[in-house]
């Protein structure tokens, strides 16, 4: 029989924000290349991380290097739309449109805009509240089924819902309803040193690994890592969150639970813990590092493939921008 079923559709975004930290890789970029069957997107969500101050030469640094890094995570830039939201600028006007369909009270509750209200409280912009209307823009353009992505972004995803049902019961069927996809066991890498907090690349260096840290900084970020004093290894959030997310870190990567991790060094300390989480994590990101460094060394190959994956994604984007700008009313001669 012949399958007549629509492909899915996939989308999600990073910002180049930051050093991409562990917590990036395994609650968002390493579950990029699990959708072999779907159409993928993915962005660098640059416009974004204006939100939030940037220094403009660190900023343009980082992109690029995102870029690579989605390539170097094995995402082939042929078979997903890998470019740069800055260069669709659908996102911005969808957002422009999505604003005036969004209720201030909805977005004064989003846990990220408090705890970035806080942290920047010198800097408390429009943007910085409207994030997830640029964000429900990046996924709605795109008719998109499917957004894996951590836990901390749930919260977007749902209200990226809201926005595209408010809509479509006003207009009709506009919007596909995009459903959030998180992996349970590692949506959320905690802290090294304040494990009860998430792993956040815009933290101090020592409290994260990055993607593109070198095994001798791997090796003595761990180390340092914080756990307990009472020397078992067990996976206990509640507990022992040190120990846990150590636990979380090496099963994520060895796709075992963490409880069958901690069997598996049953009645070792917490030193044959860390060599273990140190030596998987190195396994796992020094080729990557390797591939990024080429690429990254290939600049116009990278540029000539950012250029023609934003001409792809804007031939899309425009499809529903323009079908949008109809419904609300505005004249299109
Ligand atoms: P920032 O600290 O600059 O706000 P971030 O480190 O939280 O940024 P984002 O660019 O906001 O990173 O997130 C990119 C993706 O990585 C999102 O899908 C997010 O859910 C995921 N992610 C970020 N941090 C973690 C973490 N500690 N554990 C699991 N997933 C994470
Ligand atoms: N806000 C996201 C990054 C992001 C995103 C997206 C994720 C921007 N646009 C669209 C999924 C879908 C974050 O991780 N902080």
């Amino acid at each position: 029989m012949e399958n007549t079923e629509k492909r899915k559709v996939v989308f999600s975004g990073i910002q180049p924000s930051g050093n991409l930290t562990l917590g990036n890789y395994i609650g968002a970029l390493r579950n990029f290349s699990g959708f072999p069957d779907a159409d993928c997107l993915y962005c660098m969500a640059d416009l974004h991380t204006l939100t939030v101050r940037q220094d403009p030469a660190q900023l343009r640094k980082r992109t690029a290097s995102l870029a690579a890094l989605y390539v170097a995570c094995g995402l082939d830039p042929e078979k997903n739309i890998i470019y740069c939201q800055s260069h669709v600028p659908a996102h911005a006007e969808l957002a422009w449109i999505l604003n005036c369909y969004t209720y201030m009270g909805e977005m004064s509750r989003m846990t990220q805009f408090k705890d970035k209200s806080q942290k920047h409280a010198d800097n408390i912009n429009v943007g910085l509240f409207a994030y997830p209307v640029l964000m429900a823009s990046d996924i709605l353009l795109y008719q998109t089924d499917i957004v894996p992505v951590g836990v901390d972004q749930k919260q977007h995803v749902e209200i990226c819902r809201d926005i595209a049902q408010r809509f479509n019961a006003l207009y009709g069927d506009v919007f596909t309803i995009p459903e959030p996809y998180i992996r349970k066991a590692s949506a959320k890498i905690m802290s090294l040193s304040e494990p009860t907090k998430k792993m956040s690349k815009s933290d101090p260096e020592d409290t994260y690994i990055a993607i593109l840290d070198s095994p001798d900084d791997i090796r003595r970020k761990i180390k340092r890592a914080v756990t307990d004093s009472d020397g078992e290894i067990r996976y206990d959030p509640e507990n022992k969150p040190g120990v846990s997310n150590l636990l979380v870190i090496l099963s994520a990567l060895k796709n075992i639970t963490p409880e069958a991790a901690a069997q598996e060094l049953q009645g070792l300390g917490y030193g044959a813990l860390k060599e273990a989480v140190a030596e998987t994590v190195i396994g796992e990101l020094t080729p990557i590092r390797q591939r990024h460094a080429e690429i990254l060394a290939d600049r116009d190959g990278l540029n000539a493939m950012l250029i023609h994956n934003a001409e792809r994604a804007q031939a899309l984007a425009r499809k529903t921008l323009r079908k949008v700008y109809k419904k609300v009313g505005l004249y299109q001669p």
